[in-house]
């Protein structure tokens, strides 16, 4: 048999974070159907992440989103979260949720609306502060939807000043993530529409302004992965939002539309070194379970993330270098597709039990009786604050 050993041993190292709003009910535009055993607030969530990191071994942090998980005391969040065994990941600004917000945030036309989210981006550092955490994960919902509304170049123009606020503020260890979406929820221009977009911000703000790639915040048919290899060269891969898309944003489970993209996305990370702690990219999940339990859906998406990256780590680099330098164009893709067919589920067992776990983590959740424990315990679960 193989060894696996250098496989394994990066996908130890390998850490997927996970969303605190996942854990909470959601849906779509339509109906929010209310699950039982759902938090009731931002400790509960925390307890849920932490629970995925218990039967995956690689969940070790959550991300919070404010003012989704406000509380009195941050410093006691984060206590409350290293005694569950994970840490307080990214923090998400909200400067959406607010009638205020009705012709955009940092780029409205009203000079007191962009003080106010401003002011917000910037206590969010100050949680960051409190908590520990790395990223400030910009997500902007800003954009118009007639043309002519607003002066879209006027727009970039209070984008850029405001930005540059934020970035001002950050700590040296402390890095912001400016994630694009090319509509929704404004239908006609959206102001950080794309990675192009994002990633020349970030090239004015300074090293710490990396692009966030939400996967399902592109186009049909556009090929992420370039973009992903692009941006990594570049060392302003900051991190992705995983999830999966049939159609828009759907925030479904990452991996569950299309496998193959998703491995297509990670052989371009483990190529260019973007496993290496030293690239600093952030593998987190931005889902919603509307119909699904969540916890259960997060422990999938994670083991399809890890899927992903074993089979992408199952590449034989000499072998495509080789064949890309012969301009052999079926041996290279053949390669690819070598890695890509291979059943990786007994290598991901074998390091689960290496790693003290059950190597079937859905099957001992299930047999764990958590579900049906917090189902008793827990009532009157929030919901998650909105689609994400
Ligand atoms: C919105 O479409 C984005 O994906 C955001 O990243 C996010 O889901 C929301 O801001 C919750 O944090
Ligand atoms: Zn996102
Ligand atoms: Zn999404
Ligand atoms: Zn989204």
């Amino acid at each position: 048999m193989t060894d696996h050993s250098a496989v394994k041993a990066a996908l130890r190292t390998q850490h997927i974070e996970t969303p605190s709003w996942a854990f909470g009910n959601s849906g779509t535009r339509f109906k929010v159907f209310a699950q039982e055993g759902i938090p009731r607030d931002a400790y509960e969530k925390i307890d849920d992440a932490a629970t995925v990191h218990r039967f995956t071994g690689v969940a070790p942090s959550v991300a919070v989103h404010i003012p989704w998980d406000r509380v009195d005391d941050y410093a006691d969040l984060a206590r409350h979260a290293k005694e569950a065994g994970v840490t307080i990941g990214a923090v998400n600004p909200n400067v959406f949720q607010d009638d205020d917000y009705r012709l955009g945030s940092l780029c409205n036309p009203d000079p007191a609306v962009r003080r106010k989210a401003l002011d917000h981006l910037l206590e969010c550092v100050d949680i960051m502060d409190v908590t520990g955490s790395r990223d400030l994960s910009v997500w902007l919902a800003d954009g118009l939807n007639y043309p002519g509304q607003d002066s879209i170049a006027d727009r970039q123009a209070r984008l850029e000043e405001a930005l540059a606020a934020v970035y001002e503020r950050l700590g040296e260890r402390q890095r912001m993530l400016l994630e694009y979406k090319f509509f929704e929820p404004a239908f006609y221009a959206t102001d950080v529409p794309d990675w192009g977009t994002s990633y020349a911000h970030c090239i004015e703000l300074g090293e710490r302004a990396q692009v966030l790639v939400d996967t399902g915040h592109h186009a049909p048919g556009t090929n992420i992965e370039f973009i992903v290899a692009f941006l990594l060269r570049k060392r302003r891969l900051g991190g992705f939002h995983f999830n999966s898309r049939f159609y828009a944003d759907d925030d479904l489970m990452v991996g569950a539309a299309d496998p193959y993209q998703l491995f297509r996305i990670m052989v371009e990370i483990v190529l260019g070194g973007g496993l290496d702690a030293s690239a600093g990219v952030a593998f987190m999940l931005d889902q919603c379970h509307n119909i699904e339990p969540k916890i259960p859906a997060l422990i999938r998406s994670v083991m399809n993330v890890q899927e992903a990256t074993a089979k992408a780590l199952l590449v034989d680099a000499g072998a495509l270098r080789a064949a890309q330098a012969d301009g052999d164009v079926l041996g290279a893709n053949a390669v690819l597709v070598d890695a890509f067919s291979t059943d990786v589920r007994p290598l991901l067992a074998e390091l689960r039990d290496e790693m003290g776990l059950d190597p079937d983590p859905i099957a001992a959740y299930r047999r764990s009786g958590h579900a049906e424990k917090i189902r008793a315990e827990r009532v009157g679960g929030s919901a998650a604050g909105w689609g994400a």
